[in-house]
């Protein structure tokens, strides 16, 4: 029988497992399952209530971190993550557990609305194309989720209560003594009573609504601001910081971004710091991303000092307050206010000639100065390797320590978002600064001693001495001395003097800024905020959400030359009139009004920020989520005290942005009582990227993969060699492999296999479509090891198995239940093949015990396949929910070791013992050998050492 020829194949083998009988058996139980809801996993309450029998059980959460509805569909890299959850979820099923997993979309996004803005089709028509075609992809995989729970960011319903969770934020405030949100009107509460006192000084009834408002928006968690935001003409649109790349220029589309003043909606998660960077610690997740999260949020101590200037003071925030006397000059952001305050009118007698950047005065000097940083990035401004710019003010400050009188430079290189906007200078042991000073001709002073050799004469150096690990020197004033102590000590001394002197103090910093929250789109969630005539921001009632998007007649962002920083957006949403400016009433109490809508949108993470919640209680219009149901599947319990999904899998490129804003999102709503969990996601794990194979031609560009020939190592396209490299999977790059064709030659079950078999789950791995075949072959015999090929009868034997075949059986088990639960999908299958080619090998008829734990352990891998032949073995129930088989102890070890025993450092005996043997187990049976007794001779015993299963020393008395 040829096995090239597959009608012959089949004339002979009319049972054999092959592709069509795959797609058979595959389209068959899909369709039995959607029926029967197989994975719907029953809630404790509401309409999703099912057996408390199951909600009696342990829970499992496990989540995919969901996609984004493409056009283009799904290549077999996609679905890696889904298929590995999958696996996991259906494993925690078999072992007790009441398994949440299902799949929805994040469907507001770019994409969609380019192709609206080209074609004029609604963003939701091809969206939702997109998300039907994804569905059918996902569905041939079997993937075993819970279909009732799915949605779409994009739903009214749901998005209804995304808008209800920004109107929670608007409507709370950062109470930094109980280090928790509280709603806004207990703070209204407070003003009114006196409790606190109102900024500004004035009685809180003698306040307009508009000064209200204004005090207001400076506690709110979700508030407009005219800050300096990241403004890109090319796109129309304002971005986040994370949107910009490391040389300021929009990630998308490359365009330059501007720093703009715009009236922006901002989320105040800078409140939430400390409580971002400390609950980290609870997490389960990578450390390169907990990592990753921690620089993001960048908290420094340092200290703020005063430096008296003109009866005033400029505050600095330094890490080094230790090198205080090492400060020569002082340094503001451009645009600090306090700038002109400080500059006076002619440059002071004698100011050298490279400080005044050649200009008449030093109002002349900071004006084209502050115009030439404002055409920068932070980025770009803060770059190390830059020549330092700058120009001095013309004014003097005095350093506290010492008296010294201190000239005062403006330079982009301070930032004025980060920390007070002005730093000390300390050129000695700050690369920056050495770099200026050397620019300017500022002295240098060293105050650190270097640990290596140059001196501590500074005016020689070629860099800073940067390091912590050194002592003070050259530190010493009228009332304090640094010199001889350690940096710490240094710090802690100099902090304390200047507290006591009322001219400083301790404090933390935190790199973290408020995030962007608003989008000059039309794709995306309109803001439940409407203003009244005074200008004043309302947040719309529960009664009045959802709040649908309009039909607009153009999706266009107005876009505007890309190097034209002084323009401003012109959103979407502005152009539908009869949406924009409507009469509501509100519940306030003050009747029906004239109001003008918000017309931004928020920005695509909005939806991704709290999904994790709507999955457990989908259809509640009453509230996002029931409290009863979200305790049960999130819910802090012992190991997980912040609470949490089980298991997120997703791409490590959400370390900081996604992964943070929800992590915010959960601990406002936990303040505020609407859950449990103030953390989302308690294990997260990353999975690794499936590459592919690219095929360039001679002029670089990339050919059709699937068109190649190999011959002798080379490639060949169209008879022309072509290069191969290893590259992303896309249709860019022409490689892409659709999950599709894979199912029609081979099955879903086998390339659930096969990717789960190409290496550890976080580890990137190439894509081989040659490779395949493999998996469906250990299909093809574990099939054979049931199913007679020849009369499609079953073939098992009740006969009992024999010892090897147990001891195989047993170890497969073991290493299975260990490695399915460790996510280590790659050699579990290895094992089942183990067992399946020894049962293939063994030749005579399996035993029925063991074909069934077989087919179990194959189940959570590919379900199709162990739900038929489960049927086949005359189950009447599905696989899905049986037990996983549990290893017998007794077949799992092997046989024996061998023990060692010595007396007096001599080996005297060696026995053959379980490895499982307990030490003092050993011991007896050491002391009971022929030899040993020998050996001793009647001596008594002073010490017996044992190192079970291996070794045994007896010293003799
Ligand atoms: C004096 C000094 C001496 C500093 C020294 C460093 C080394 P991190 O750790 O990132 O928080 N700095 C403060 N505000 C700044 C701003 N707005 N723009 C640019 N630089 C700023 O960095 C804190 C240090 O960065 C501060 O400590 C300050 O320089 C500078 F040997 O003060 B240091």
């Amino acid at each position: 029988m040829s096995e090239t020829n597959p009608a012959a194949a089949e004339v002979a083998a009319p049972h054999r497992y092959t592709a069509a009988v795959a797609a058979e058996i595959e389209a068959r139980w899909q369709d039995v399952w959607d029926a029967d809801g197989t994975y719907a996993a029953p809630n404790p309450k509401g309409d999703l209530a099912g057996d408390p029998g199951l909600v009696a059980k342990p829970k499992k959460y496990v989540m995919d971190m969901f996609p984004y509805p493409s056009g283009a569909g799904l290549h077999v890299g996609h679905p890696l993550g889904y298929i590995a959850t999958d696996v996991f979820a259906r494993f925690q099923r078999m072992t007790g557990h009441n398994v949440l997993h299902t799949l929805g979309f994040d469907a507001f996004g770019l994409p969609a609305e380019q192709h609206a803005v080209q074609t004029g089709e609604h963003p939701r028509v091809t969206t939702e194309a997109a998300i039907n075609n994804m569905k059918s992809q996902l569905r041939r995989l079997g993937l075993g989720h819970d279909k009732r729970r799915s949605f779409a960011t994009i739903d009214p319903e749901y998005y209804k209560w995304t808008q209800w969770i920004f109107v929670q934020i608007f409507n709370s405030w950062y109470d930094d003594e109980a280090k928790k949100a509280r709603p806004i009107s207990e703070l209204v509460a407070r003003f009114e009573s006196g409790e606190r006192a109102v900024p500004g000084g004035r009685s809180w009834d003698a306040l307009s609504a508009a000064e209200r408002a204004d005090i207001l928006g400076e506690y709110r968690l979700a508030y407009a601001s005219d800050a300096p935001v990241n403004w890109c003409p090319g796109l129309g649109t304002v971005l986040a910081n994370e949107e910009v790349t490391a040389d300021g220029r929009s990630e998308r589309g490359n365009f330059p971004v501007f720093k703009a003043k715009l009236r922006q909606w901002n989320m105040r998660i800078t409140a939430y710091a400390d409580r971002l960077l400390d609950d980290l610690n609870e997490l389960d997740w990578p450390e390169a991303i907990k990592l990753q999260q921690r620089n993001w949020i960048g908290r420094s101590e340092g200290a703020r000092v005063d430096f008296p200037i003109d009866g005033e003071a400029i505050t600095v925030f330094t890490t080094r307050q230790d090198t205080l006397f090492g400060a020569t000059y002082m340094v503001l952001a451009p645009e600090h206010p306090l700038v002109e305050k400080f500059t006076p009118a002619a440059w002071p007698e004698g100011t050298h000639d490279v400080w005044t950047g050649g200009h008449a005065t030093p109002g002349e000097a900071v004006a084209a100065y502050r115009a030439q940083a404002a055409s920068k990035s932070d980025v770009e401004r803060q770059a190390e390797a830059k020549d330092k710019t700058g120009v001095f003010t013309g004014a003097f400050a005095t350093n506290p320590v010492n008296g010294e009188q201190i000239p005062v430079f403006i330079a982009d290189y301070v930032l004025m978002g980060y920390g007070t906007g002005a730093i000390m200078a300390v050129p000695a042991h700050d690369t920056r600064d050495f770099a200026f000073a050397r620019a300017f001709e500022l002295p240098i002073r060293c105050v650190v001693e270097p640990s290596d050799d140059r001196g501590t004469d500074a005016s020689t150096w070629d860099d800073a001495f940067a390091s912590y690990d050194a002592k003070i020197v050259n530190s010493h004033g009228e009332d304090v001395s640094l010199d001889g102590l350690g940096v710490v000590d240094a710090k802690a001394r100099i902090t304390e003097w200047l507290q006591r002197k009322g001219i400083g103090e301790g404090t933390v910093n935190f790199r973290l800024r408020d995030w962007l929250f608003s989008r000059q789109r039309y794709w995306g969630e309109p803001f439940p905020i409407v203003y009244d005539e005074d200008g004043i921001a309302h947040s719309l009632p529960e009664s009045m959400l959802p709040l649908e998007l309009p039909e607009v007649e153009d999706y266009s962002p107005r876009t505007f030359d890309p190097d034209d920083a002084d323009t401003s957006p012109e959103t979407p949403l502005s152009r539908n009139q009869d949406w924009v400016d409507v009469t509501l009433d509100l519940g306030d109490g003050r009747g029906p009004r004239p109001y003008r809508r918000e017309t931004n949108t928020m920005p695509n993470w909005a939806g991704s920020c709290w999904y994790e919640l709507r999955y457990l209680d989908p259809h509640n219009s009453e509230k996002l989520v029931d409290p009863e149901i979200e305790q049960y599947w999130m819910g802090p319990r012992a190991g997980q005290p912040h609470g949490g999904v089980d298991l997120y899998v997703g791409g490590a490129e959400h370390a900081v942005l996604h992964l943070l804003y929800a992590r915010f999102w959960s601990k406002v709503l936990y303040d505020l009582g609407h859950i449990s969990s103030p953390e989302p996601f308690h294990k997260l794990y990353n999975q690794g990227m499936i590459q592919a194979f690219v095929y360039r031609d001679s002029r670089g560009f990339p050919v059709p993969a699937a068109e190649i020939e190999e011959r002798d190592g080379a490639f060949f396209h169209n008879g022309e060699q072509v290069k191969r490299e290893l590259g992303k999977m896309g249709k860019s790059l022409k490689n892409a492999v659709t999950p599709e064709t894979i199912c029609e030659e081979y099955g879903a079950d086998t390339l659930r296999l096969y990717e789960m078999a190409m290496g550890p789950l976080d580890v990137s791995r190439p894509w081989d479509t040659r490779a395949v075949v493999g998996q469906y072959r250990l299909l093809q015999r574990l099939w054979r090891n049931v199913v007679d090929e020849a009369t499609g009868e079953v073939t098992v034997v009740d006969a009992e198995p024999d010892e090897t075949t147990l001891r195989a059986l047993h170890k497969a088990i073991d290493g299975v239940r260990q490695d399915l639960e460790g996510l280590r999908f790659n050699t579990a299958i290895a094992k089942v093949t183990e067992l399946n080619n020894h049962l293939t090998k063994a030749g005579a008829a399996v035993s029925r015990p063991v074909a069934e734990s077989l087919v179990l352990l194959i189940a959570p891998l590919a379900p199709h396949i162990a739900e038929e032949l489960w049927r086949k073995l005359g189950h009447t129930d599905s696989v899905v929910h049986q037990d996983f088989p549990v290893a017998d102890p007794r077949y799992v070890v092997d046989e024996t070791v061998t023990c060692v025993v010595q007396v007096k450092g001599k080996v005297k005996a060696r026995l053959e013992v379980s490895p499982a043997i307990s030490d003092d187990e050993l011991e007896k049976v050491a002391l009971a050998d022929e030899k040993v007794v020998a050996a001793l001779d009647g001596a008594g015993i002073r010490k017996v050492i044992v190192r079970a299963p291996k070794l045994v020393n007896i010293v003799p008395a």
